[in-house]
């Protein structure tokens, strides 16, 4: 009977910005995720379309104290033990270790905080997957050189790759370069710390901002090697495969069209060179990426050692004009698929999905695979014990794990690792919202910053530690 990888990594994500909190403490600086505010105006400012480089009246800024993890790692880190988490992801926060991102020496308490994170992870067998920059840019970095559009960067994301690699070396193995790196083209500044001036191409902006954190991720993973041939690299894609909206040929096309624009990115991650397609693109916008022959060597050289990616639904395309209606509630919107129920932010609900996806990308790129990200977005009814029955989120959660269980054992992709997105409950990426939970762990807190922050676990909690306990043989 053939079952799970014997030594398959199960866990849960997380990302510095959206737990941490104490984004002052201990010498930490400023970045851009912490800068953004719940609100109507989020979108216009990930978006870069609206400029906000600092903390404003009348806004509520979730990320200053989130959950405040950075207090409670140990009680948190306990529990994921519990459940039997094999690996547990997060991410760095880089001004923590670079409060202003072009310092030469590092901030010592920054370093010392995830020094003893990392060693409570393997005081219970957890192995850290850790995100180098997850939606984050020091503010420094975005005020005095642009965020990625500056060719600089290089220099400063090498320095903090050098500084993570020597000091956790024994401690982690492995890596993500830069989280959702397709993110750049759909949510700019919170991506990669672009805003836009009044009358700018801002594709020509992306795409050099994207060249830039290409190249840097090349380096990275160059010096990951260099440290500790031990150290395995990934890349990271806001995945989700597209479907033509009907037979038409012309919604295939864009369907195509679509799927390109993301796996991009990958393309040259995995595989060393720019795609013709997007050379042939760039021409036609008159998209001009300067790059030098060096860059396109260190691409060439230093190709990913996985394909990690978050997945949450599949999206359709349509090459109709006419053909119009959206989903909502998310920044990767797409066409509605009448095939599909939706979450209550709007999101289609596709555990078939996963596994085409899985299959697209093992048959693109033949690299071991990683889900990173995977759950359910929903609004959480404590009983007054504080217990929630969230019998919608493991019914979500187990029909994705049956088709990643399928493309795995029926249709033989290699996959290293499954961790379900926000673990524990967290604040949203694209609302900002407390009350958008997706965590085995439920976190007393609301959308305005009020409650205690104790932690209560959800039925979700027992459900998963026997998936982990069975090595996914038991879903039920
Ligand atoms: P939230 C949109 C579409 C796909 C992935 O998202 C996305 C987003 C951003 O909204 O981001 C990833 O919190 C990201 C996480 C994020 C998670 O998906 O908006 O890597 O930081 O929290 C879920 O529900």
């Amino acid at each position: 009977m053939s079952r799970f990888p014997k030594n398959f990594l199960w866990g849960g994500a997380t990302a510095a910005n959206q737990c941490e909190g104490a984004y002052n403490v201990d010498g930490r600086g400023l970045a851009n995720v912490d800068v953004v505010p719940v609100g109507e105006e989020r979108l216009a400012i990930i978006t870069g379309q609206r400029k906000m480089v600092d903390f404003e009246e009348g806004y509520f800024y979730p990320a200053k104290d989130s959950i405040d993890m950075y207090h409670h790692y140990k009680e948190d880190i306990a529990l994921f033990a519990e459940m039997g988490f094999k690996t547990y992801r997060l991410s760095i926060a880089w001004t923590r270790i670079f409060p202003k991102g072009d310092e030469v020496e590092p901030n010592e308490k920054g370093l010392e905080f995830y020094e003893k994170l990392f060693k409570e992870c393997h005081k219970y067998g957890i192995e850290p997957l850790v995100t180098i920059t997850h939606f984050d840019c020091p503010m420094h970095l975005i005020e005095e050189y642009g965020g990625w559009r500056n060719r600089k960067m290089l220099v400063f994301y090498e320095r903090l790759c050098r500084t993570l690699f020597a000091r956790y070396k024994g401690l982690v193995r492995y890596w993500l370069t830069v989280n959702e790196i397709n993110m750049i083209l759909h949510a700019p500044f919170m991506g990669a710390g672009l805003y836009f001036e009044e009358g700018e191409n801002q594709e020509q902006v992306k795409y050099q901002a994207a060249h830039h954190e290409l190249v840097a991720s090349a380096i990275a993973t160059k010096i990951a090697h260099e440290i500790d041939p031990e150290n395995k690299v990934g890349c990271m894609l806001a995945a989700g495969q597209y479907y033509p909206n009907t037979s038409h040929p012309r919604d295939y096309w864009a369907a195509l069209q679509e799927d390109r624009e993301n796996y991009f990115f990958i393309d040259v991650q995995a595989r060393g060179t720019y795609p013709n397609y997007a050379k042939k693109k760039w021409e036609r916008l008159g998209i001009d990426v300067k790059m030098t022959d060096e860059d396109l060597d260190l691409l060439r050289a230093y190709t990913v050692d996985f394909i990690s990616f978050s997945y949450y639904s599949s999206r359709v395309a349509s090459g109709d004009p006419e053909v119009q209606e959206k989903t909502e509630g998310n920044i990767f919107a797409s066409l509605k698929n009448p095939y599909l129920e939706s979450s209550e932010w709007g999101w289609q609900i596709d555990p078939l999905g996963l596994r085409i996806t899985l299959n697209v990308i093992w048959d693109r790129y033949q690299k071991p695979m990683f889900i990173v990200e995977n759950g359910l977005g929903a609004i959480d009814k404590p009983d007054e014990t504080g217990h929630v029955a969230d019998d919608y989120r493991i019914d979500y959660l187990r029909k994705h794990i049956a088709a990643m269980k399928d493309a795995i054992l029926e249709d033989g992709v290699e996959l290293l690792g499954y961790t379900t997105w926000g673990c524990i409950d967290l604040v949203s990426a694209g609302t900002g919202e407390m009350k958008k939970r997706y965590g085995f762990i439920y976190v007393d807190r609301d959308n305005e910053g009020r409650g205690s922050l104790k932690r209560f676990k959800k039925k979700s909690f027992d459900w998963y530690k026997q998936v982990i306990a069975s090595n996914g043989e038991d879903l039920d």
